[in-house]
């Protein structure tokens, strides 16, 4: 099984969509694998967009990711990582499709409501940044063979 981290961030937290952004994760069928509220720090943000320092957009998104708090969550499943990605939908959420979490409640490149890893080494990365091993839970879902043929778990 993949994990994969995603981030309600500090818009989604204001806009009261913690619990729909949890539930869509939860009836699609992935498995809740930790969950905490915390602050973003400069340093977390710095290391975390990274590849995005130089762009003129970086100050105006650390000083948007550090205003509130973020939920941080981490979602297992067969291909977590795209499977999190197709239902976030894109970056320009204007633009993003009907059905996706940004097409159905958000309006902004910049407050996109979401983060998710963008693949498995991106995924890697952000849990070592954000989660300890102790804050990890390894549990069954109940309802595993109802979700998955036994040839694709
Ligand atoms: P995604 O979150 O869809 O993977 P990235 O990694 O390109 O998108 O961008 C990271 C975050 O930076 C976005 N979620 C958004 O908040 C912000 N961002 C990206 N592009 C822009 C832009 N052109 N103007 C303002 N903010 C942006």
């Amino acid at each position: 099984m993949e994990r994969t981290v995603v981030l309600v961030k500090p818009d989604g937290v204001q806009r009261g969509l913690i619990g729909e952004i949890i539930h869509r994760f939860e009836v699609k069928g992935l498995k809740l694998s930790s969950l905490k509220m915390m602050n973003m720090t400069d340093e977390i943000i710095d290391e975390w967009y990274a590849h995005h320092k130089e762009r003129p957009f970086f100050p105006a998104l650390k000083s948007f990711m550090t205003s509130y708090p973020i939920v941080a969550m981490v979602w297992e499943g067969v291909e977590a990582a795209s499977v999190v990605r197709k239902m976030i939908g894109i970056t320009q959420a204007r633009a993003a499709e009907p059905g996706t979490i940004r097409g159905d409640f958000a309006v902004s490149t910049q407050m996109n409501l979401i983060h998710a890893s963008e693949s498995v080494e991106a995924a890697n990365k952000e849990l070592s940044i954000l989660f300890t091993e102790g804050e990890l839970f390894s549990w069954e879902r109940t309802d595993m063979p109802h979700l998955y043929g036994e040839d694709e778990r």
